[in-house]
């Protein structure tokens, strides 16, 4: 079951710019930064407020560093922006192939890693109306 909205994907150009405009104007501190080779980006979370069930709601600042990654191919046709929306679920591969089973495009086979060691999957925006929509389990709940 999907529970919460774990987070919102920005692309951006200049990660360290971008976490400034956010700290500067609305005081979101960076709660975790790291770089995901396998998706080709560096990355900030900001958190926005934990939630009951342990996990929280976030921010996830992207910076592309390979021009040919998802969000490098983004960016140079859409310029910044929001990139994708992610729902937290306690259980992803339950969700995933269950909405495999209604006929939308789920990206990868199984789960790979995103942020903070969570276990993540991607819907084809094609399918969702235009929105490119992840999957994530928190380190917390798997
Ligand atoms: N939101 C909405 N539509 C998108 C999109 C997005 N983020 N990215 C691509 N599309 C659309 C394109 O506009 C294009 O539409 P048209 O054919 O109408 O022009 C179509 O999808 C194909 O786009 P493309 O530029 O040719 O890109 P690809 O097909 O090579 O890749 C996708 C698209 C979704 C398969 C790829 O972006 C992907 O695998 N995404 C999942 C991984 C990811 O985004 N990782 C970064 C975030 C990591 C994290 O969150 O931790
Ligand atoms: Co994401």
């Amino acid at each position: 079951m999907l529970t919460r909205i774990d987070h919102i994907g920005i692309a951006c150009r200049n990660l360290d710019e971008t976490v400034e405009f956010y700290r500067s104007t609305y005081g979101f501190e960076v709660h975790h930064t790291e770089v995901n080779e396998e998706q080709g980006v560096r990355e900030a979370m900001l958190k926005i407020n934990g939630t009951s069930d342990g996990a929280a709601s976030y921010l996830q600042l992207l910076e592309p560093i390979r021009e040919d990654s998802p969000v490098g191919k983004w960016l140079a046709k859409n310029g910044e922006g929001v990139h994708h929306i992610a729902f937290g679920t306690a259980d992803v591969d339950a969700d995933a192939a269950a909405i495999r089973d209604k006929g939308v495009r789920v990206l990868y086979d199984e789960p790979r890693t995103g942020s903070m060691g969570s276990r993540i999957t991607f819907l084809h925006p094609k399918d969702c109306h235009g929105v490119l929509t992840e999957l994530v389990t928190s380190a917390t709940e798997h």
